[in-house]
C-alpha cells in the first residue's frame, strides 16, 4: 500500500492529501442523475458508511437509488462506484458526477495547466493554459462528427473537459495530478477542471461517469470500474503508468503494418486504374511494406459496403487479388456504423438506426465528400438485423473478397446517445460490442484499424487506432477555423500536435496510427519543412507509416526518403517516446525518444532561434558530453554551457537529432 496517499474525513468533510508532491483534494461534492425528467441523489460525503483500514465507503439511497462510492488506496488512489435500483421499474442512468472543489498543487499556488485529451481519434488534445478558453466550433454538425455532445466545455476561461484521463499539472512545481478511467470500460469517463485565474485561489476536478441513458432492470446493481488518480513530479513518467495499467493485450507484441493508403492523393476520386497503376510501381521498387490500402471511394454510398460504383468494374476482390500479388496484404477502409440518407441501408431499414427522443434518425454529421446530400446517421449495433448485416459485410470483405487490414472509421457513429433497440447497453458498450461483432466475424488474424473512434470503449479491441485528425496536402485552413473556429479541424499542423500529445499511447493501448505521411513536392502547398516535420513527427513517435502518395510521380530523392523513415521509425518503435514539453506547450516542441533521437519543432509561424536549456527536461536523460547529429542534413551539435544551440529554424522546421555519443 502507498505510504504516499493519506485519506481523511474531517471535520464532515472528505480530504485527500499525497506527500510528495503535496497535493490536497478537499471538499467532495457527489451526485447521480437518473431518469429523464432531471431526478438526482446527491451523495453526502459527511458519514462514511464504512471506514475502516480498508476503503472508505458512502452510501446514499433515496426514492429506491442507491448509490456507494468507494474510496481505495492501493499504489494509487482508485475510486468506484455502485449503482442498485431498488425501485419496481427500470432506471435509466445519466451521469455520476463526484468531484473536489478544493485542489492544490504544491506549496506556492502558481498558475496550472490542464492536459485535455479528446473524445475519439479526430479530437483536439492538447494543453491548456489557466488563460485559456477551450473553443467549440460555431456549426454544430462539426461537434457530433469530432467531439462528444455530451461533454462539451463551457467556453469560459479556465474551464476544460477531457476524456478517458486528464492532467492538472504545475510545472514550475513539477507537480501533477492524473485523472484517468480504469478499466473496463463500460461506460464514458470524463474529467472537467475549473482552474482559477489568479494565483492562490484553489482548482476544482469533476469525475463524470457517463452511462448514457441506459436502462437499469429492477433488482439490479451495476459497478462503476472508476478512476484512478496519479500522482508525480513527473508528466511524462505519470502518463507511462497510467498506460502500463491499461496496458492491452498484445499491443507490445503486434507487428507494425506500413504501407500506403490512396486517400490523401485521391480521394473519393480513386479508381481500379490508379490502384493497378500503384502496383505496378509497387511491384518494382518493392518497398519495406506490409499493406496496401484502398481508402473511402469505391462504394456507391457509404452504408452500402457490397454494393461497388463504376470505377471498379472488376469488384474488390479484383483489388484485393492484384495487392497479394504485389506481395502486400490488402487493406480496405469501411464506416461500419453509419449510413448516408441516399444509402439503401438508410432508406430500406428504417428500424437499423439510432433515433433521438423525438424519434428523428440521430445526425452523425455531414460529409461533403459524400455529396451536397452527405448527411449520414448513426447504426444501432444491438438491432439484430443490422447485427446480421453487419456480419456479412465483414464475412464478403474478409474471407470472400480477401482483405487482412480493416480500416474502420466513423465509428463514433454507434456510441450517439440516442434511443435504441437494447437499451441495457450504455453507448460505450454497443460500440464495444460493434466492434466484437468485427473480430468475431474477421478473425484474430485480421489488422483492426479505428478511426473516428472514442477511444476508451476500442482498447483491447482494435490492433491499431488513429490518433489525430486528418493529416492535409496543407499546414493550416486559416479560412475555415476564422469561418468556424473549429479546434479540430484537419490540416497537418493539428496532426502533428495530436500525434506527438498522445504518442505515449503507442504500444500501450494499441499501436498508434498517426496517419499518412506524404513525401510529393508536386500536388502539395506542404513547403520541404512542413513534410519533413511531419516526417519527422511520425518517426519519433515510432507508430505505423503509410504513405499516401502516387508512386508513379514519385522522384527517387523522395523514396529514399521513405526509406529512412521506414527504418528509423522502426528504431524508434523499440523506444519510449516521451514529448518532454507536454505540460507547456499546445503542441510539445521537444520529443525524446529512448531509442537514442531527440526531435524539435519549430510550430510557430516565423523563423525561431533554438536554445534548448539543459536542464531538468534532458538533464535526466542524456549526459552533458552528448554529442548530436542531425539525421538529415548531418550537422553536429554539442550542448555548450548549459545550452543546446541548434541555431534560427525556420517556420514549421524541425531536426530530427540522434544521440551519436555521451
Ligand atoms: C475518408 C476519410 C479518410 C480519413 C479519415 C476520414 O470532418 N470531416 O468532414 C471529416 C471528413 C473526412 C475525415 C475526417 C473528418 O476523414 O480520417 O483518413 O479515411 O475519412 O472519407
Amino acid at each position: 500500500m502507498s505510504e504516499q496517499w493519506h485519506l481523511e474525513v474531517a471535520s464532515g468533510l472528505l480530504v485527500i492529501k499525497h506527500i510528495d508532491p503535496e497535493i490536497v483534494l478537499a471538499d467532495w461534492r457527489g451526485r447521480l442523475w437518473v431518469g429523464k425528467k432531471g431526478q438526482s441523489v446527491e451523495v453526502d460525503f459527511s458519514s462514511p458508511f464504512q471506514m475502516d483500514d480498508g476503503p472508505i465507503v458512502f452510501r446514499q439511497s433515496e426514492d429506491g437509488v442507491m448509490v456507494e462510492i468507494e474510496y481505495n488506496i492501493r499504489d494509487d488512489l482508485t475510486i468506484r462506484a455502485t449503482i442498485e435500483n431498488q425501485t419496481p421499474d427500470e432506471l435509466p442512468l445519466e451521469m455520476l458526477e463526484i468531484g473536489s472543489r478544493e485542489i492544490r498543487l504544491g506549496r506556492h499556488k502558481r498558475p496550472l495547466s490542464f492536459f485535455k485529451n479528446g473524445y475519439q481519434s479526430w479530437t483536439e488534445t492538447r494543453t491548456m493554459r489557466a488563460v485559456e478558453r477551450q473553443r467549440v466550433p460555431i456549426i454544430p454538425f462539426l461537434n457530433i462528427l469530432q467531439d462528444n455532445v455530451r461533454n462539451l466545455p463551457p467556453g469560459r476561461r479556465g474551464e476544460f473537459t477531457s476524456e478517458l484521463f486528464g492532467v492538472l499539472g504545475s510545472t514550475n512545481e513539477r507537480a501533477f495530478l492524473l485523472a484517468g478511467q480504469n478499466h473496463t470500460y463500460q461506460h464514458f469517463c470524463y474529467q472537467r477542471v475549473r482552474l482559477p485565474q489568479v494565483g492562490g485561489e484553489p482548482a476544482e476536478l469533476t469525475l463524470i461517469f457517463d452511462m448514457g441513458g441506459m436502462m437499469l432492470a429492477p433488482g439490479e446493481q451495476i459497478l462503476l470500474n472508476g478512476v484512478v488518480l496519479m500522482a508525480g513530479d513527473h508528466a511524462n513518467r505519470i502518463q507511462d503508468r497510467y498506460f502500463d495499467l491499461l496496458q492491452a493485450p498484445k499491443a507490445d507484441r503486434r507487428p507494425t503494418t506500413n504501407g500506403w493508403c490512396s486517400w490523401y492523393t485521391y480521394y473519393s476520386g480513386i479508381d481500379q486504374k490508379a490502384i493497378e497503376q500503384n502496383l505496378v510501381v509497387v511491384r518494382d521498387k518493392k518497398p519495406d511494406w506490409q499493406v496496401f490500402m484502398l481508402d473511402d471511394g469505391y462504394q456507391t454510398a457509404v452504408g452500402d459496403w457490397l454494393s461497388i460504383n463504376d470505377r471498379f468494374p472488376k469488384g474488390l476482390a479484383y483489388i484485393a487479388q492484384q495487392i497479394r500479388d504485389s506481395g502486400l496484404a490488402p487493406g480496405l477502409w469501411l464506416a461500419p456504423f453509419i449510413a448516408l440518407r441516399k444509402s439503401q441501408v438508410f432508406r430500406e431499414h428504417p428500424d437499423w438506426l439510432i433515433r433521438k427522443p423525438n424519434n428523428r434518425p440521430y445526425g452523425a454529421g455531414w460529409n461533403p465528400n459524400w455529396g451536397f446530400d452527405g448527411f449520414f446517421y448513426g447504426l444501432d449495433v444491438t438491432h439484430p438485423g443490422f447485427q446480421d448485416y453487419l456480419r456479412s459485410v465483414i464475412h464478403s470483405v474478409v474471407h470472400e473478397f480477401g482483405f487482412r487490414f480493416l480500416k474502420l472509421d466513423f465509428t463514433y457513429g454507434a456510441a450517439l446517445p440516442g434511443v435504441v433497440h437494447d437499451r441495457s447497453l450504455s453507448p460505450a458498450e454497443r460500440l464495444a460490442l460493434g466492434h466484437r461483432i468485427i473480430r468475431e466475424e474477421a478473425g484474430e488474424d485480421v489488422t483492426l484499424l479505428g478511426c473516428g473512434c472514442p477511444l476508451a470503449p476500442a482498447i483491447g479491441l482494435v490492433d491499431a487506432m488513429r490518433i489525430g485528425p486528418d493529416v492535409a496536402p496543407y499546414w493550416f485552413d486559416w479560412a475555415r477555423i476564422r469561418l468556424t473556429r473549429d479546434p479540430h479541424a484537419l490540416c497537418t499542423r493539428f496532426a502533428i500536435r495530436s500525434i506527438l500529445n498522445r504518442c505515449q499511447m503507442q504500444r500501450k493501448l494499441w499501436i498508434n496510427d498517426p496517419d499518412c505521411l506524404m513525401l510529393r513536392d508536386s500536388r502539395t502547398k506542404l513547403i520541404e519543412d512542413e513534410r519533413m516535420s511531419l516526417a519527422n513527427a511520425i518517426i519519433i513517435t515510432g507508430g505505423m507509416v503509410m504513405l499516401s502518395d502516387r508512386l508513379p510521380e514519385l522522384q527517387d530523392e523522395a523514396w529514399d526518403q521513405l526509406d529512412r523513415v521506414l527504418s528509423l521509425a522502426a528504431e524508434c518503435d523499440k523506444g519510449r517516446p516521451w514529448p518532454l514539453d507536454i505540460m507547456e506547450k499546445e503542441t510539445p516542441e521537444m520529443v525524446y525518444n529512448s531509442a537514442g533521437y531527440l526531435a524539435v519543432f519549430n510550430i510557430l509561424d516565423r523563423p525561431t532561434s533554438k536554445q534548448i536549456p539543459y536542464c531538468a527536461y534532458l538533464a535526466d536523460l542524456l549526459p552533458a558530453s552528448a554529442l548530436f547529429q542531425d539525421i538529415w542534413s548531418g550537422e553536429q551539435f554539442t550542448i555548450k554551457d548549459g545550452v543546446l544551440d541548434l541555431g534560427v529554424m525556420n517556420l514549421h522546421a524541425s531536426r530530427l537529432l540522434g544521440a551519436v555519443s555521451g
